[in-house]
Parts: C-alpha cells; sequence; structure tokens
C-alpha cells in the first residue's frame, strides 16, 4: 500500500477522529483506509535477506504421486531450497476439528490446488519461474466433485447429525398438503481483497514470530507449534489487520503461516508467503455447495405442520470446519419459522474439492434457502403468495426451536410487521401488479425474507475472550483483545467502550495489534461474536480500573468513593466537577503504586448444548429482520436489476449506527451475489474453472440495488449483547436469499408455466431459461 506521512496529515487525522468519536458512527479505520496508511501483511517491514515463497500444488484433483522432479526447480539461479512433508519436524497435520489434512501431499493428492512443496527463493518472482520447472508425475484415482456422488459412494468427513422436534412421520399424515423437492446452492468465493499470507521471522532461541493475515492468531499458533514439534510458546503470532475475512480465514489461513514458519524454522531467516489471486482462488476452500431435499407438510389455514430435510453438504477433501458449519445448517434450518414437527439430518460428504469452510453465516444460509425454496414451492402449488405462508408461522415468543432452546424476545413478528407497515407493502405490490399488467418485455417481481440468527459459536467452549488493558502514566490507553480487524469497524467499537467507561477522547486511547503474547488461547474473530466477547472483556477490564482510580480519588479529594465520577477526563463529587484531572489523577495513582492495568476475561453465560442429546440453549441470543426485495427482468434478455431491498433490522441498540450500517448493506449485497450471480464452476476432473475475475463475477457497483433503505426495529436490546448492541456480522447476508425468490416472481408474472426450480444462483441465462420453458 502507498503511504504518505507527514505531520500534517497527523492532525487532520485527529480532527477526523474526533469528529467520528462525536457521532459515534464512523469507522475509524476508514482514515488510514483511504490514506494507504493501514498496514497488511504485505506491508510489515521486512528485514533484509528475507525469503520469498511460492506453494507447489497439485495439478490433479486426486491421484497417487508416482514421481516428482525438483532438480531443475532447485538448481535455478536464487532458489534456496524446497521444502516437502519430509522437511516437518512435528506432524505433518493441520486439521482443526479432524486430524485428517496433511500440510504437503505426502504419496496421494485429493484436490487440484493441495499443496505440494513449498519453494523459498531470493524473490517471488524467482521461485515462481522454479515451480514452472518442476516435474511431477501423477497416477489418476476417482475424482467425486459433487455431494451428491460422494453419498452415493460412501464417501464422508464424519458421521451424520440430526435434530428433531415432535413426531414429523406422523404429523405428516394429519397435514393437509404436503410437498417434496430438491434443492441447490452453490459455493461462494470470499473474495477478500487481502489475499492470504503469512510472514515469518526468526528471533533468539528458536522461537519464531509471525504476522498473519488470519481471523485465528491462536489456531496459527497452536498448528505452527505441532508441526515444528515445539511448544506453543515459542511461536508468536501476530495480527495487524486483515484486509477482509468473511470466514475465508477462520481455518484457512493456517496452511501458509505454517510453512513460511517451516521455512524460517530450517532457514533461520524470514520468509514471506503471500499467494496470488489465481493460487489463493485455486488453493482454498469456499462456501459449501448444497444438495438437498425437503418435505414440507401444512394444515388448510397454512400453519406448517411438519418439516423434513435431508442436507448435504459438499465438505471437499478434508473436514477443515465443515462439522461445525453441518451443524450450523441444522440451527438454522427453520429460519425465522416456529414448526412443531421437524426432523432435519445433515451429511458432510469428503469430495475431491478444496476443503470448503466457514464463510459468512456459516451453514445457516444454506439451510434457510431451503425452507424458503419448500416454502415458496407450497405456495406455488397451493395458489396462495409466499408471503401468506411465511407470515401465518413466524416465530413467537417461548416457541421451541428444534434444538430445544426457547426463544424470547423474539422479534420476528415485529421487525415483519414493521417493514409491511414502514415500506407501505400494499402499495409496493400494487406498483408490481401495475407494471406487471401494462408491461410485456419487463416484469417484476416481490420477495419477502425474515431472518433469525443465532448468536454465539456453536460450540459453547468457544465463547469467550480476554482483554489487557494498559493505562500508561501520561493517561493514554492501550488496549489488546483477541479481536481481529477486518474491515468490521470491531476496533472502533473497543474504543468506543473504554472511551465511554474512562470518559476520555478517543485520541487517547489505542488499539494494539492482535497478539498471542498479549492475549492468549484465543478463539477465532468469527461467529458474529467478536465485538460481543472482546468488548463484554474490554467493559470488564476497564470498569476494574475505574474501581480501582476511585480509591485513589476519594482519598486524594477526601470524598467517599461511592459519589465519584469521571466525566471529560475531569473527577467529578456527587456530580460536581472538581479540580482533578484523569491525567492527574493518573500520576497520583502511580506515586501510590495503584496497578494501572487489568486483564479481564468474559465467557458467555447461560449457553449449553448437549450434542449427545442434540438439545439445549446454544445460542446467546438471536438476532432477527425482514427484508423486501424488489426485482425488475428484462425478458428478452433474462438480465435484472434489483430495484430496492427494504429492510427493518433488529439491531438492539445499536453502539455504532455507521458500522453496523455497513455491515448490513455489504451482507446484503454479498449475500444477493451468492444468491444471483456468482457462480463457481469446476469441471468433472476437479479443476476450478472460475479461476479468475474474468469468469467470477462478483456484485459491482452497478448491480447493488438503486435503493437500498435499512431502518432499525424499536427494541430495548438484549443485555447479552456489548452495551445492548447486537452482533451484526453475519445476520444480514440472509437477506440476500429475498433475491432468487424476488426474480423467480417476475419469471412467473411472464412465464406462468414456469417450472419452480432451486437451483442457485439465478444466473440470466437461468432467468432467460426459466422465460422461455414450456412455452411455444
Ligand atoms: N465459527 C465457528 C463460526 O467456529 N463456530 C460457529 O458457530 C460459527 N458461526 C458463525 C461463523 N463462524
Ligand atoms: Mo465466520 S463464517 O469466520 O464468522
Amino acid at each position: 500500500m502507498l503511504k504518505n506521512k507527514t505531520n500534517k496529515v497527523l492532525d487532520t487525522k485527529l480532527d477526523a477522529v474526533s469528529i467520528a468519536l462525536k457521532h459515534s458512527i464512523k469507522n475509524l479505520d476508514s482514515y488510514t483506509h483511504v490514506r494507504g496508511e493501514s498496514l497488511y501483511v504485505d506491508d510489515v517491514n521486512i528485514r533484509q535477506g528475507t525469503f520469498h515463497a511460492v506453494v507447489f500444488d497439485s495439478p490433479k484433483a486426486h491421484g497417487k504421486i508416482k514421481s516428482i522432479d525438483y532438480s531443475k526447480a532447485e538448481t535455478l539461479e536464487g532458489v534456496e531450497r524446497i521444502f516437502t512433508y519430509k522437511d516437518v519436524p512435528g506432524e505433518n497435520e493441520i486439521g482443526g476439528i479432524i486430524p485428517d489434512e496433511p500440510l504437503f501431499a505426502e504419496d496421494e493428492v485429493h484436490f487440484w490446488g493441495m499443496p505440494i512443496a513449498l519453494i523459498v527463493a531470493e524473490s517471488e518472482f524467482i521461485a515462481r519461474k522454479a515451480r514452472s520447472l518442476i516435474d511431477i508425475e501423477i497416477e489418476d484415482l476417482p475424482v467425486i466433485t459433487t455431494a451428491k456422488e460422494a453419498k452415493a459412494m460412501g464417501s464422508f468427513i464424519n458421521a451424520p447429525r440430526s435434530f428433531s422436534l415432535g413426531d414429523t412421520e406422523t404429523a405428516f399424515a394429519d397435514c393437509d398438503y404436503v410437498f417434496e423437492g430438491e434443492t441447490f446452492s452453490n459455493g461462494q468465493e470470499h473474495l477478500y481483497i487481502e489475499t492470504q499470507g503469512a510472514y515469518a521471522e526468526p528471533l533468539e532461541n528458536g522461537n519464531i514470530k509471525i504476522t498473519s493475515s488470519t481471523q485465528g492468531p491462536t489456531a496459527v499458533q497452536k498448528t505452527i507449534a505441532k508441526v515444528l514439534g515445539v511448544a506453543m510458546h515459542k511461536i508468536e503470532v501476530d495480527v495487524t489487520r486483515l484486509g477482509g475475512g468473511f470466514g475465508g480465514k477462520e481455518d484457512q489461513a493456517t496452511p501458509w503461516a505454517v510453512m513460511a514458519a517451516l521455512a524460517t524454522h530450517h532457514l533461520n531467516q524470514s520468509v514471506k508467503l503471500i499467494l496470488n489471486r489465481h493460487d489463493d482462488l485455486r488453493m482454498t476452500g469456499k462456501r459449501h455447495p448444497y444438495e438437498s431435499n425437503y418435505k414440507i407438510g401444512l394444515s388448510k389455514d397454512l400453519k406448517i405442520i411438519a418439516y423434513q430435510t435431508e442436507f448435504l453438504q459438499n465438505s471437499g477433501a478434508a473436514a477443515d470446519l465443515s462439522p461445525a458449519i453441518a451443524e450450523r445448517t441444522l440451527f438454522h434450518a427453520t429460519n425465522s419459522y416456529y414448526v412443531p414437527n421437524v426432523t432435519t439430518k445433515v451429511l458432510s460428504c469428503k469430495t475431491n474439492l478444496p476443503p470448503n469452510t466457514a464463510f459468512r453465516g456459516f451453514g445457516g444460509p444454506q439451510g434457510m434457502f431451503v425452507i424458503e425454496s419448500a416454502i415458496a414451492k407450497a405456495a406455488n402449488e397451493i395458489g396462495v403468495p409466499t408471503r401468506k405462508i411465511q407470515e401465518a408461522n413466524l416465530l413467537d415468543e417461548n416457541d421451541t426451536f428444534s434444538y430445544g432452546q426457547i426463544a424470547k424476545k423474539v422479534e420476528a413478528k415485529n421487525t415483519w410487521n414493521s417493514a409491511k407497515q414502514l415500506f407501505n407493502i400494499e402499495s409496493l405490490e400494487q406498483e408490481v401488479e401495475d407494471f406487471n399488467k401494462n408491461n410485456t418485455s419487463f416484469k417484476k417481481g416481490l420477495a419477502f425474507m425474515p431472518i433469525t440468527f443465532g448468536i454465539s459459536f456453536t460450540n459453547t467452549p468457544m465463547n469467550h475472550a480476554r482483554a489487557l488493558v494498559h493505562i500508561y502514566l501520561d493517561g493514554s490507553v492501550g488496549i489488546s483483545t483477541a479481536a481481529v480487524e477486518m474491515g468490521q469497524g470491531v476496533n472502533t467499537k473497543m474504543m468506543q467502550i473504554a472511551a465511554d467507561v474512562f470518559s476520555i477522547p478517543i485520541e487517547k486511547i489505542k488499539i494494539e495489534t492482535t497478539n498471542t503474547t498479549r492475549v492468549a488461547n484465543t478463539s477465532p474473530s468469527a461467529a458474529s461474536s467478536t465485538a460481543d466477547l472482546n468488548g463484554k472483556a474490554t467493559l470488564m477490564a476497564c470498569k476494574a480500573l475505574v474501581e480501582r482510580l476511585k480509591t485513589v480519588a476519594s482519598e486524594d479529594l477526601n470524598a467517599s468513593e461511592n459519589d465519584i465520577t469521571f466525566k471529560d477526563e475531569f473527577i467529578f463529587i456527587n456530580g460536581k466537577k472538581s479540580a482533578l484531572t484523569w491525567t492527574e489523577l493518573i500520576s497520583k495513582a502511580m506515586l501510590k503504586r495503584v496497578a494501572l492495568t487489568e486483564n479481564a476475561h468474559y465467557a458467555t453465560p447461560e449457553i449449553h448444548f448437549d450434542k449427545t442429546k442434540e438439545k439445549g440453549h446454544p445460542f446467546a441470543y438471536h438476532v432477527y429482520g425482514t427484508a423486501i426485495t424488489t426485482t425488475t427482468i428484462d425478458c428478452t434478455r433474462g438480465t435484472y436489476e434489483f430495484d430496492s431491498v427494504k429492510i427493518v433490522h433488529d439491531y438492539g441498540k445499536s453502539m455504532s449506527e455507521g458500522i453496523d450500517l455497513g455491515q448490513v448493506e455489504g451482507a446484503l449485497i454479498q449475500g444477493i451475489g451468492w444468491m444471483t450471480m456468482e457462480e463457481i464452476a469446476y469441471n468433472k476432473d476437479g479443476r476450478l474453472l472460475s479461476n479468475a475475475l474474468s469468469t467470477y463475477k462478483v456484485p459491482d457497483i452497478f448491480s447493488v440495488p438503486k435503493i437500498v433503505e435499512v431502518i432499525p426495529v424499536e427494541t430495548e436490546g438484549n443485555e447479552m449483547a456489548i452495551l445492548k448492541s447486537k452482533a451484526v456480522g453475519e445476520p444480514p447476508l440472509m437477506y440476500g436469499i429475498g433475491a432468487y425468490f424476488a426474480l423467480q416472481n417476475a419469471i412467473k408474472a411472464f412465464n406462468p408455466n414456469y417450472n419452480l426450480e432451486f437451483h442457485a444462483p439465478m444466473t440470466p441465462e437461468k432467468v432467460l431459461m426459466g422465460l422461455y420453458e414450456n412455452t411455444k
């Protein structure tokens, strides 16, 4: 990134920061982003003599390695060394949940792009050149690319999981309507702007420091220790910030950091490994494609009485996070609806694709697409608008989820009804109807999309975080947490918390890099929970410091501790400003030898889940919302635009409205992209065809809806959320599912003979075929 630092720039930056705090709305990182001053892995100063590395990966999706000839590559001028599994001093194993993933292939390859060796050279250019000189011979083995094929062959990652509530079998018999069908939702490329990368440097005594673009510094540390066969304390992982993660760096930032560390371990020299876009697209996993079937049963009055589904998850060649993602699919299988009889089952199918991984929503969106498809199918068959069925089944207070949690402080109906009212649904629907009556070559479609998303890592033990807060002797503050800033604005939120508790300006607060030596044994920044977990820990640490400082102030001011408050950098007694300032108080505390550092630990209370019964209370709370999407399709071309997406969203009490709005808008567009235009394609041999931005299309500024309106629903917030400000990272992605059904409704308006198919993404090609199928 370009850097242009002058004192003048720094001054204006502080002004901008102060303004931002007053409105509590802007992501404070935006100032360094637009100036190109934000530091990513590739911007970290490197030592003289640093080597550069490139990964040599499998050119086949499945096979036995017969021979590899490295001789030409090794002898190329500037090549330092090539590392393979034979150079691993500890375990050649990086699987996080299940140990089924080698760092480097040994005698077999399991996916196209699977790492086989690391080429270390004086420059990346030389390493790349060397890679092209490696000869490999692979004997082909059968390639599985789809979940269905894997199921047929009995190829699974682990045992299936199943949730159930009520008595589904019996309930179907009592239904007035029963419908069955199949759905498919494709994968999705994360396309973080910053590709995967790491920089490793040797410290004293064989210790290694790694700067990694990871959401999970502890996972990186733990895995490096395992692969190198050293204790975790010898490995320090530092994260400055990420240029996007979206789940793609929850588990899959690890291999590159391990490889760089391995090379550093052997060479006692710094090593930098940054994937270029092509390598990243080919070697990393994506959102899981799902092939699913459903059976839905309704009563005459449109109540969903029974719902059954089998989800086939295309897990790829190794477990990665697939079991946890499969679990979340089950948690969200009924979306915002109460269904009294539910049986859901998920199979993690082992294929020869790169291991698929976490992606914003973490299996939830895949589950929700299926029930929305089932409802759309039922509505079409019965001949009622889809929204009537949706509306008749929305969750209510004290309804039970299939996993046993009782729904509390439910906002499903509230957001739904607010959306109808605030956006004047009657006139919106009338507009669509009138337009469709008056136009033959363009048609409009409208769809509702309610969302309910559970907040917490579904794996209860992961729900904890720590914060280390230092007050320096001049009154400035440094905060370390486990939170990784990846553009989501968590650093701004942490600063807001400390500024609020200490009542000092935000310029006096600094958020440190995320570092395993300052905050250890952390969960990744994921599950929309980063601000909640780390924010609560930060809040606890700051409050503990304030209590300690109140004692100092009461002694100094001869006042009762209970009467002391801190406001705008002054100490107040009984609400009256004293002469004592924050900075003076800190000096006095120093002289009295009072500790100005606090380390707090937060673990989400109340949550639990029993996997043997598949019942419990896994989520701290749920986030709710409703989106209304309107689209116009061009019936000659199959192309489309989204006229508007109007959302009523449950922020709780947003602590940073600008940041939260940014999350909703970004997630929505990402969801629309997944549902409409992003098309991952592998050929039968398991080679990624959509391996560049010429063949993989993501939404650009011209494909975003013309209007995106987001209105916060009035709620009291939730105590389990940081400052009652609910988690916002993932839930709004699922508003994008509405885009699929809006398009379908538009197609139906043109072609009444259109056979509803639930096969996402709904690309313009599919729209075009739908428009003219079963017509003369
Ligand atoms: N990661 C994880 C997640 O390990 N567990 C989760 O429950 C989760 N949920 C959403 C996103 N990432
Ligand atoms: Mo995630 S899908 O890394 O919250």
